[in-house]
């Protein structure tokens, strides 16, 4: 489907945001727009998202690593981005390939070493951009020294730092009685949410996989902690954190049993625990208060309306979050669903009416855990992926809020055609395998069908470098997840070579927004919220309607030809 953009910038006279790749200053913290923004390096930043494992392998193994994401940062520099956000580089024995973190203060060894870090860091650095880690502090990885000395009796002195309740007698059989787990919260990978651990006989939470452990986070220690392994990070000089699923760290630890319209959106209960606005707040007094730093919520759970309870800049939680409303359009449950342009853009018109002057957004429709954007909300069939490409990407630079692009979506890579279990890699695709599929629920090629849709696996294949063996993206003898079969035709060099690509209209876009004032702080309005559709001459008229309003304000030079 192609989308039809329908926004009005309003131009607004006064200081154009800084050049591209800022430092900051006093003078910048401290200006407000004419429409009352405060202005923000990180307003005003595109983000590129780097998922490690599939971005570039430097040495052979099949693993995509940080001297590979060091080795293609002029690519990215050249591509106009600002902040790169890396999903977790830290020690993990992998079970959600690097959300289940066994130390904090340690990189992957897949990844390479902290001089590794310390290389990729300076060499942003020097190229005046910034770096924001993946903060993942909801749950541990079950191999954490924590957690290992949390399970091995009651009274270890790191028992609460974790979650732990005995079973729940249930129903009387003649064998005897039934336990149960605490109560009947499930897992976001299946099954229920507590696993019962042989050493002490008790059950510990794990609102992700049976190897991620959730936190106590009403344990000050645990609070702690955290605090401190952020200073670590920011005193080497990153520039801030995404947060995976904040929302989540406050529970409701009295778990009453969950009724069944709370088990259809459990990420609603679970996002509502009765401290998340305090500990965020006690975590930014202690941590971001001291730093100039970029922080991101991933907003599981958390509905467009309670956004500025995390967002609005005098309440000190976070900078931006993650709304889910827009990605999640074309789901229903974890299924695949039709989605409409108007639905669409009557969530970007609620967004917009929900934020004042004291809060900020992110635009975002892809990332390392959906679909590619180009498959799931363009049209990637030959003849359109190009055009509805540019036509995204257009939309996704000229909307109010900070725009995060992920790896490949600047050239318009697809989904990959998934055939067979074996394809994927991802943990949720395997449990639900176990669950639905081998039980009988569904059939395997049903599950197939909507996972080539909706699967996590199809943002994770490996950049498209070049058409060489394995584009590019590894020398080795295999890489760790398929490479899509169509890298021949898209790839980087290609798209790098051709001035009409999808990359060089990012690159267009990109420098547009960054010189515009209006673009980034401008007022928002739908034009045609109604439009169900586009005609094939849609991009260029949707081009047209954003630049029309805002070049006799802002110096026009870096305007994409409506034909690039
Ligand atoms: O992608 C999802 C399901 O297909 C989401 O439910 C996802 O699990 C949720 O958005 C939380 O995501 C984050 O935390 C997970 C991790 O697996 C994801 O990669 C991460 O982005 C647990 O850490
Ligand atoms: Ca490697």
């Amino acid at each position: 489907m192609l989308t039809v953009l329908t926004a009005l910038c309003v131009a607004l006279p006064g200081k154009s945001p800084a050049e591209n790749n800022p430092r900051p200053t006093a003078s910048i913290a401290a200006t407000t727009t004419p429409n009352g923004y405060t202005q923000k390096w990180w307003k005003e930043a595109v983000v590129y998202q780097v998922y490690p494992r599939s971005f570039k392998d430097s040495n052979g193994d099949g693993i995509g690593d940080l001297p590979g994401i060091t080795s293609k940062l002029d690519y990215l520099q050249n591509l106009g981005v600002n902040v790169i956000w890396l999903s977790p580089h830290y020690d993990s024995p992998n079970a959600d390939n690097g959300y289940d973190i066994r130390d904090y203060r340690k990189v992957m060894k897949e990844f390479g070493t902290m001089d590794d870090f310390d290389a990729l860091l300076k060499g942003i650095k020097q190229r005046h951009m910034r770096l924001i880690i993946d903060l993942v502090v909801n749950h541990t990885s079950d191999e954490h020294r924590w957690f290992v000395e949390s399970r091995s009796s009651k009274d270890n002195p790191y028992r609460d730092y974790y979650i732990w309740r005995p079973g729940k007698p249930g129903a009387i059989s003649p064998e005897g009685g039934i336990e149960l787990p605490p109560n009947n919260d499930p897992s976001f990978f299946f099954g229920s949410a507590w696993q019962k651990d042989p050493a002490t006989n008790e059950y510990y939470l794990h609102f992700f996989a049976v190897k991620q452990p959730d936190l106590n986070w009403d344990n000050p220690k645990v609070r702690n902690e955290v605090y401190d392994l952020m200073k670590f990070w920011l005193d080497k000089g990153v520039d801030g954190f995404r947060m995976d699923v904040i929302p989540l760290i406050s529970k409701d630890q009295t778990f009453p049993e969950l009724t069944p319209e709370q088990l259809q959106r459990p990420d609603i209960v679970y996002a509502h625990g009765p401290h998340r606005d305090e500990y965020l707040q006690e975590m930014n007094r202690s941590v971001m208060a001291k730093y100039d730093v970029m922080t991101v919520g991933e907003a599981l759970g958390i509905s467009l309306d309670e956004t500025p309870l995390i967002v609005d800049e005098r309440r000190h939680e976070l900078n931006m979050i993650f709304d889910f409303a827009t990605v999640r359009i074309n789901r229903q449950g974890r299924h695949w669903k039709d989605w409409t342009l108007p639905a669409l853009k009557a969530v970007y018109d609620k967004q917009d009416a929900a934020l004042d002057i004291h809060s900020w957004n992110t635009v975002f429709l892809s990332n390392h855990d959906n679909p590619r954007l180009v498959s799931a909300f363009g049209d990637d069939s030959a003849a359109n992926r190009v055009p509805s490409a540019k036509l995204l990407a257009t939309m996704l630079f000229t909307l109010k809020g900070t725009p995060f692009v992920y790896q490949g979506d600047e050239l318009a890579m697809t989904n990959y055609p998934f055939q067979r279990i074996e394809d994927f890699d991802d943990i949720e695709v395997k449990n639900g395998y176990k669950t639905e599929v081998l039980t009988g629920k569904i059939t395997a090629a049903d599950y197939i069908a909507d996972l080539r849709k909706t699967s996590r696996d199809n943002a994770r294949t490996p950049m498209q470098w070049d058409a060489t063996t394995y584009a590019g993206f590894t020398t080795g003898a295999k890489p760790w997840l398929a490479v899509n079969p169509n890298y021949t035709q898209i790839n980087a060099k290609e798209e790098l070579a051709d001035p009409n690509s999808v990359y060089h209209y990012y690159q267009k876009m990109i420098a547009l927004r960054s010189k515009s004032p209006a673009l980034i702080y401008g007022d928002y309005k739908d034009l045609d919220p109604t439009n169900p559709t586009s005609s094939p001459t849609g991009e260029r008229s949707a081009a047209r309607s954003i630049l029309s309003s805002s070049t006799s304000q802002v110096r026009p030079e870096p305007t994409p030809s409506p034909k690039a």
